[in-house]
């Protein structure tokens, strides 16, 4: 049974045993996962001081005007899992094909591939926000002794073996699952330990928080403006209170520590919404059924939607159970 301020070390060491695969070699996964977050955690927290801030002048393969602090977290948490000699594949947000991992590995014996957004809400950087990493691990579904193929990236995220988070907030929490409940680390950063903080989060099946850009209210299908007004209501215990970050990480650790919901539906302005379902929603997914949550895209089970593409996108609606129920009603109503 895990006890507070146990160390992360030793609460992989205690819990390897309940995992059911080959468990040392996903604890030198998450522990190599723990050593790039401690890296990254220093550049971010001082990403005011020193000139690694502001735009790379790159764009990513998104389009997006690409931080220089992305690129650093994308190539710290590459290079960490690819000398720790554990994975045969990785594929990143901030890369537009999967990365066959092989420098040690030539006989492809590596069983794990690691999908990963390595720096989410990263436009918060410059403005001193929180923002996230976000993790996804399964096993490949190919031979093993032959190179990683697309087919080991595009599974259903109900086939996940672990998923995570690490959130670099006012303090910085590495927050996973291995199918077994979610617990939260807390590191110390004067010596560098990350300590048991939150033992078996659980999402309160009830909320009062509801988390959506409202600035693209008029585009939202009709379900979701419907229930958008419900939250508004004068009625019970509601209206409920909007809270918006614009990092997903954070919304979705507010919502799992105090109850709520968090909503990146589909628009007018983008068909399937914004939200990556392989190394975004499918992850968040499995954190937020393990700690009694919920997630679909309106209608189907996040974890049931089969990929196509490695950057496909998903409308994305997630976090206590009875709140999704709602929203869901109000997506069948409107269909
Ligand atoms: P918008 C950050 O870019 C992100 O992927 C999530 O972390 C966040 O919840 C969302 O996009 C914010 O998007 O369109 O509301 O600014």
């Amino acid at each position: 049974m895990a006890s507070k301020n146990q160390t992360l070390g030793e609460f992989i060491i205690e819990n390897q045993s309940s995992f059911k695969y080959s468990s040392g070699e996903l604890s030198r996964l998450i522990n190599s996962i723990r050593l790039a977050a401690k890296v990254v955690n220093h550049e971010v927290n001082k990403a005011g001081l020193v000139d690694i801030i502001g735009a790379a002048g790159d764009t990513n393969i998104q389009g997006e005007n690409q931080q220089k602090l992305d690129v650093y977290a994308n190539e710290k948490f590459i290079q960490t899992l690819t000398n720790r000699n554990i994975v045969c594949g990785i594929a990143s947000e901030e890369e537009e094909n999967f990365i066959t991992i092989n420098s040690q590995d030539e006989n492809h014996q590596n069983k794990y591939i690691v999908l990963i957004d390595p720096l989410d809400g990263s436009s918060n950087i410059d403005v001193n926000v929180s923002v996230g990493t976000i993790f996804s691990v399964y096993r490949r579904v190919t031979p093993v002794g032959t190179p990683v193929q697309l087919e080991d990236f595009l599974q259903k995220g109900s086939q996940q073996v672990a998923a995570g988070y690490i959130v670099y907030g006012t303090s910085t929490m590495l927050v996973y699952t291995t199918g077994d409940g979610v617990n939260g680390f807390t590191l110390n950063p004067a010596i560098g330990s990350y300590y048991l903080s939150h033992p078996n989060i659980k999402f309160p099946e009830n909320g009062t928080i509801y988390s959506v850009n409202e600035g693209n209210y008029i585009h939202f299908p009709q379900g979701i403006k419907n229930y958008i007004k419900y939250c508004q209501k004068e009625e019970g215990n509601r209206p409920y209170t909007s809270r918006y970050i614009g990092s997903l990480v954070s919304d979705f650790h507010r919502n799992m520590i105090k109850g709520g919901i968090y909503m990146y539906p589909k628009s007018s302005k983008s068909s399937n919404g914004k939200l990556r379902l392989l190394y975004e929603c499918n992850p968040m997914a499995f954190l937020a059924e393990q700690a009694n949550g919920k997630a679909s895209d309106g209608f189907t089970r996040i974890m049931d939607i089969e990929p196509t593409e490695l950057h496909q996108r998903v409308p994305f609606i997630c976090g206590s159970k009875n709140m999704v129920n709602k929203a869901e009603e109000f997506m069948f109503a409107a269909k």
